[in-house]
């Protein structure tokens, strides 16, 4: 890890516990009514994650209930479609070209290799397939590739995801005719601690590409990623970001960091600052904030229990990847996410309210 990283993290352990500021209570019975808003104060968002745990989860699930069916679980399954070989610096992502972590530049994946891969998922139960690249943004070749697999994932009867990087207005343009459905980009963590993350793009540069694909008229999955060094203050500001859009994303990813061994925010010790109960906090005031997105447990999975899962399912997370492999990492056994949702008498959310919610 890099020297500018580690200050970081140690300035950001002395910043005042978020619990310690005077925030004053949220207002728990016009948070009840669970009405969708974009104009939350930073305040109110810091106010709601230092609330108690208890009075949080209560509010959280009120307000799930009032747009979603609490048994019910969205389910995505991810494609790499192209691996490894990215010019890009993202500190967590074993796919840069800058850090050995053990993944290969491989070649975009033929449309029949892709095709067959959606089949599986969607004979798994999945209902949206999402498929990843490991690039800055789209070249004019690769785009024609990525249009005619969309297409074809479309033709199956799935959702469509794609997740390209940058992407111009055109470019933006060009899916939404393929028939893409959402368009994944992530803001990762707040706009202070950003440049701790990643130098070759900026949050500007991130905050374009989610215009690009609002105005082609494409639905937005957006979210990012816990668990990097970032302190409390940062996370309430990242929620807050992606609460005050011009409209919610339709589905917000929480990921929690997986350090793979190379990549630079493998060194940093996670342990001390973030916990289980941290990660059920965000994702209820994600769910309160946000009250009509899917709010998804991605990335990290693989290295939670299941009771936190469960508890993460009652603080209103109702969307997850299925399938053992997320891009490059992995994530939990088929297996083992059906008799979780068994256990806990979840069932998958079908086709047809996926297409109709967000
Ligand atoms: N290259 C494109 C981009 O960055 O926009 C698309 C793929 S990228 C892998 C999608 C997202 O995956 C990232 O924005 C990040 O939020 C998440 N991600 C990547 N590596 C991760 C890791 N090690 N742990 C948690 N999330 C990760
Ligand atoms: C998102 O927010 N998480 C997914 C998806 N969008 C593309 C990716 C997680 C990647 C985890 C690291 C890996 O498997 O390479
Ligand atoms: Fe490249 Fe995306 Fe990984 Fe960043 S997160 S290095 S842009 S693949």
């Amino acid at each position: 890890m890099d020297g500018s990283r580690q200050n970081t993290q140690a300035q950001n352990a002395q910043d005042t516990p978020i619990n310690k500021l005077d925030l004053g209570s949220p207002d728990w019975a016009t948070l009840a009514q669970g009405t969708p808003r974009t104009d939350w104060s930073l305040d109110e968002v810091r106010a709601l994650y230092a609330a108690p745990f208890t009075d949080l989860i209560y509010s959280a699930q009120q307000v799930h209930r009032l747009h979603f069916d609490p048994k019910q679980i969205q389910i995505s399954t991810l494609l790499s479609i192209k691996t490894g070989g990215c010019s890009e610096d993202c500190g967590y992502c074993p796919q840069s070209v800058r850090y050995d972590a053990g993944v290969e530049n491989e070649p975009l994946l033929e449309l029949d290799d892709v095709i067959k891969n959606a089949q599986v998922a969607k004979n798994e139960g999945a209902t949206r397939f999402c498929m990843g690249a490991a690039w800055r943004s789209p070249k004019p070749k690769q785009m024609d590739k990525v249009v005619a697999m969309v297409k074809a994932v479309s033709d199956l009867g799935m959702e469509t995801c794609g997740t390209f990087g940058m992407l111009e207005a055109e470019q933006a343009q060009q899916l939404k005719e393929a028939g893409l459905d959402y368009y994944n980009h992530n803001l990762d963590t707040s706009e202070n601690y950003y440049a701790q993350v990643i130098t070759t793009r900026t949050y500007q540069h991130r905050l374009d590409t989610l215009q690009s694909v609002r105005d082609a008229g494409l639905k937005v999955c957006c979210g990012g990623i816990v668990g990097m060094g970032e302190s409390e203050i940062d996370r309430a500001e990242l929620l807050h970001t992606l609460a005050t859009l011009p409209e919610h994303p339709g589905s917000v990813p929480i990921n929690q960091l997986v350090q793979v061994e190379g990549t630079p925010l493998s060194a940093i010790d996670t342990t001390e600052n973030f916990d289980p109960i941290e990660f059920v906090r965000i994702i209820a005031v994600a769910r309160i904030l946000m009250p009509a997105s899917h709010v998804r447990l991605s990335a990290g999975r693989e290295a939670m229990s299941d009771e936190t899962q469960a508890l993460a399912f009652l603080a209103g997370a109702n969307s997850i990847f299925y399938g053992e492999k997320l891009l490059t990492t992995d994530n939990p056994d088929t297996q083992e996410d059906r008799q979780l949702m068994q256990r806990l008498g979840m069932e998958p959310e079908p086709y047809c309210t996926s297409k109709q919610n967000t």
